[in-house]
């Protein structure tokens, strides 16, 4: 069966109508094969105009819903996840090129944040506040903020918009995504799944979710528009640099989530070969195309050469191919670009000096998709393309002497995504997690840079963003603060001692 046939029979399976992705303009491909899976009907500026007043209006009735009654949509949705969950983790891994088991990971994750909304939306907790006036109360409520713009990235094609959109939900937003042109199929099969438990809930307004399957122009009039309260998007630095201006022009709310360039250091008492596997996975999983992979290693000297041989040969040896067919680790490149952005990184690492191991492309016999052998450069120290993400698997590594020198190095760079240290000595890893340690929103210790779990807020620092999404109390973004002060009293006494008897 070709991959347009399995695609179409999943949709079909989720209830996706055929002229969503037949006849348009809109050319979808799977990386797998470089074969296309569909041309599916963009939406127009105005069609993104409406869908905005329509979930402004839902966004009004929805916020009027106790949290609760909406957590059990998020519940049902959950559920009808967890039904779906072999069908759209093998869609994922046909339109991003995932390996099976990451596939499923990502609809997990989903299935997680939902579970996590759920016990949030008896939760969405304020304060009481002491006051100093006798006869008072001060509290503070979270209210339902407005019309939640999510434009999300190929490489966690449902999953970055689910940890949105459970979150909205619960917090009495509603939503309007604008997925990556690269991964148009995904976002029509989360839609129907939502759909369905959008029915089974029964009564909740018309438009709280939708999908708008386009271009820049449709991203732009979510990031244009006044009544779009809030943008949360994932994606490139350069994406965010066209993005915030604009919200922030406007006095809208941005999380924005963008590029990693996710470091670690590898101490004298390291474990070396629970760092082997943390790394591997860390740098070549998802074929290096996570905001978290790990793309920086810094290796103490008396390890290194015991490290970093063993390293080039896992880089040697790992299977790269097909991940549909075959059992390899590292399936493919989402296109054409990435390949050569990764083939213009090697040259220019080569040309500062670095030594590279691997790299090229893997013959899989399919013309259109392009597989890379993952590769690990020896750079003499940090410069060149390893201070930019590229978005492949290369792990660039650099010798080091002094733990301090390779903190500062560490975090010498643009982006504050993700960090690890390797170490069993107590002093050096909690070195690495505090104030003057990793200067990143995530920070690891023997574990890789990857993989994060919902539980915990995501995002990071400096280039990458700012941002939080998913765990803790990251929902905070997606509700507006409201502090009440209530005179229980028949005086009224002004706060700061003031006066003001007339
Ligand atoms: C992303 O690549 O945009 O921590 C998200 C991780 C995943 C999420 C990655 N849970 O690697």
């Amino acid at each position: 069966m070709t991959l347009s046939n399995a695609a179409a029979e999943i949709l079909s399976k989720l209830g996706v109508d055929q002229a969503a992705y037949t006849g348009g303009t809109l050319a979808s491909f799977s990386p797998v094969t470089g074969e296309q899976t569909g041309a599916l009907p963009e939406a127009t500026v105005e069609a993104a105009t409406t869908a905005i007043a329509t979930a402004k209006q839902a966004f009004k009735a929805w916020r009027m819903v106790p949290a609760p009654r909406r957590g059990e949509l998020v519940r049902l949705f959950g559920e009808e996840l967890r039904a779906a969950k072999d069908d759209l983790g093998r869609l994922v891994s046909i339109e991003a090129g995932k390996i099976p088991s990451e596939g499923l990971g990502e609809v997990q994750e989903m299935i997680d944040i939902c579970d996590f909304a759920v016990g949030l939306s008896r939760q969405l907790y304020g304060l009481t506040i002491a006051t100093e006036r006798p006869g008072h109360r001060m509290m503070e409520q979270w209210h339902p903020l407005g019309v939640v713009g999510v434009i999300s990235a190929f490489n966690f094609p449902v999953a970055v918009w689910s940890w949105n959109t459970a979150l909205a939900l619960v917090c009495g937003n509603s939503v309007v995504w604008k997925p990556s042109e690269k991964s148009p199929l995904t976002a029509l099969a989360c839609d129907a799944i939502l759909k369905r438990a959008l029915a089974r809930f029964g009564d909740a307004p018309e438009g709280l979710a939708q999908v708008l399957i386009g271009g820049a122009d449709v991203g732009n009039a979510l990031v244009e528009s006044p009544d779009v309260a809030l943008i949360s998007a994932t994606g490139s630095t350069r994406m965010g640099r066209i993005v915030a201006p604009k919200v922030a022009a406007r006095f809208g709310r941005c999380i924005l989530e963008l590029g990693g360039n996710n470091g670690g250091i590898v101490c004298p008492s390291a474990d070396l070969d629970m760092t082997l596997r943390a790394v591997a996975f860390g740098a070549m999983g998802t074929a290096g195309q996570r905001c978290t992979t790990q793309r920086r290693l810094f290796v103490h000297e008396t390890v290194y050469d015991d490290l970093v041989p063993r390293l080039i040969k896992a880089y040697e040896s790992v299977s790269v191919g097909n991940p549909l067919e075959t059992s390899a680790l590292v399936g493919p490149l989402i296109d054409k670009a990435a390949f050569d952005n990764m083939e213009k990184s090697l040259a220019e690492a080569k040309a500062a000096g670095g030594t590279v191991h691997g790299g090229g492309r893997v013959d899989t016999g399919a013309e259109n998709a392009y597989y890379a052998r993952p590769a690990i450069v020896e750079m003499p120290s940090q410069c060149g393309p390893m201070m930019e993400e590229t978005f492949a698997p290369i792990l660039y590594v650099v010798k080091y002497t002094d733990f301090e020198d390779a903190i500062e190095a560490h975090n010498a760079v643009a982006a504050g995504l993700s960090s690890t240290i390797f170490t069993t000595d107590l002093r050096e890893s909690e070195m690495f997690l505090s104030a003057a340690g990793s200067d990143c929103g995530i920070a690891n210790v023997n574990i890789g840079t990857s993989g994060a779990e919902i539980g915990g807020a995501f995002g990071g620092e400096k280039e990458t963003g700012g941002g939080r999404e998913s765990g803790s109390d990251a929902w905070k973004g997606y509700m507006r603060r409201a502090t009440n002060t209530i005179n229980y009293s028949r005086e009224l006494p002004l706060a700061q001692g003031v006066k003001f008897d007339i």
